[in-house]
């Protein structure tokens, strides 16, 4: 896929900016299973974004699954802008994302830029269930979570995303966002202990990120504007591939029982060049 034409890779790292998570951000994750990052990436930065949808292929509109009714995606966004890609590979966001996976290197699951569009609209999307991400992977192991940056203004009504706090902690509760009233905690009404966390107003740049184990959804989007926003799955770069049927990794010929040393994983770089080394030595068994 192209590059969007507006920035070559040079220009998107130089007007980049991410910031550095704190102490209490990373204590804040690991006890709650969710946190929220203030101007985690720079507003202009964010600006552009919404700008270059323009350039991009369009996202697919046709309801195939409960997904598509949720919201619309462009896929591997990493591969179609220079400036997505700028983001989710920029050194600092490397190191936030491994200082929340146990301080090991991570890849890149997939980047995604998607729409909300809101109730009454062309298009209309309806609410996301309640689902934890890790059910659906072919991964060994569940150190993987989601960083979720708002382009534009997401207000409370727009249907920003929602946490079960603490669920991180419940294991893997199995899979829903397949049919209709199969969300999480109606599966598991035990989950009752695990309070939902309130709206979230986000402005752009704004993120939440949240574990593959923590459960958690959106309303539809009651508000004018459409919710758009841009989100990159991130793993620990030791998770061994399981092999199990999955869109993403089907056909690309990967070894089973093996680190995802593929193309489409690509490892995130750090802003410690060392560390950097080291994690990629790790990620390679035999060297
Ligand atoms: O954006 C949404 O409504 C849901 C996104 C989501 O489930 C995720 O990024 O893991």
């Amino acid at each position: 896929m192209p590059i969007a034409p507006t920035r070559s890779p040079t220009e998107a790292a130089d007007m980049t900016t991410v910031r550095p998570i704190t102490d209490v951000e990373v204590d804040a994750y690991w006890a709650h299973g969710w946190v929220r990052l203030a101007s985690l990436v720079d507003p202009t930065t964010c600006a552009t974004l919404v700008e270059e949808r323009r350039h991009l292929p369009a996202p697919d509109t046709a309801i195939s699954n409960a997904v598509d009714s949720a919201f619309s995606q462009v896929l591997a966004i990493i591969d179609k802008s220079a400036l997505a890609r700028a983001v989710f590979l920029h050194p600092v966001m490397g190191d936030n994302v491994s200082r929340l996976l146990h301080n090991k290197p991570t890849r890149v699951e997939q980047s995604n830029l998607t729409v909300k569009q809101p109730a009454g609209a062309c298009g209309a999307h309806g609410p996301t269930p309640f689902h934890q991400d890790f059910a659906y992977m072919p991964m060994d192991r569940s150190e993987m979570l989601t960083v979720w940056i708002a382009l534009a203004p997401v207000s409370a009504e727009m249907g920003p995303l929602r946490f079960l706090d603490r669920s991180h902690h419940e294991g893997s509760l199995g899979r829903s966002f397949l049919r209709d009233g199969d969300e999480t905690q109606i599966q598991h009404p035990w989950l009752d202990h695990c309070s939902m966390t309130s709206l979230l107003a986000m402005r752009p740049g704004d993120a939440t990120v949240h574990s593959a184990l923590t459960v958690h959804g959106a309303s539809d989007n009651s508000g004018r504007m459409p919710r758009i926003v841009m989100t990159a799955a991130y793993f620990a770069a030791d998770t061994l591939y399981t092999g199990a049927p999955f869109a993403r990794t089907d056909g690309l010929g990967m070894a089973v029982n093996a680190p995802f040393d593929h193309p489409n994983f690509p490892l995130v770089p750090m802003s410690n060049a060392t560390g950097q080394q080291a994690a990629e030595r790790r990620t390679r068994p035999g060297q």
